[in-house]
């Protein structure tokens, strides 16, 4: 599961690089990529569902050691591991998602705060919490004014 979700990750930087032209394919920045998965994603679920959805559902494959398609508070901690999400904020990102107080996060809801972080424009979804603290990294106006 692990190959195929390489395989996966790469044909979503492949159509990154497609998507950015020749010029820029030897060297993607972060405001690049941000700007390319918004325009991308941003209020169009029906393109995360083909694209991101099957990269979702294999996080799940793979985190889902006991096969009941739900993550407990150990399985998502890894996930949250594998972003390097300290234990602090990963106690935050639990809450916010509500892992935390049920103990597991099924595999709809796991890709449904996926499709919402990639998709939505609600500011208070939880799924905006799924990779971490968003709310203190400077990216965007708030970078703009700090440099
Ligand atoms: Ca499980």
């Amino acid at each position: 599961m692990g190959a195929k979700l390489m395989d996966r990750y790469r044909g979503a930087f492949e159509s990154l690089a497609r998507g950015l032209g020749p010029a820029e394919q030897a060297r993607v920045t972060v405001e690049m990529f941000v700007n390319f998965m918004g325009a991308a994603l941003a209020g169009r679920p029906e393109v995360f569902d083909r694209g991101m959805r099957p990269i979702a559902e294999l996080i799940v494959d793979i985190l889902d050691i006991d096969r009941d398609n739900h993550l407990d508070e150990s399985d998502f901690r890894r996930f949250l591991s594998a972003y390097s999400i300290p234990e602090l904020e990963a106690i935050l990102v639990m809450r916010h998602l509500e892992v935390e107080f049920r103990g597991l996060l099924p595999r709809e809801k796991f890709v449904e705060y996926s499709r919402d972080f990639y998709c939505g424009d609600d500011p208070s979804s939880p799924g905006n919490w799924l990779f971490g603290n968003f709310n203190q990294i400077p990216y965007g106006a708030d970078s703009a004014e700090a440099s």
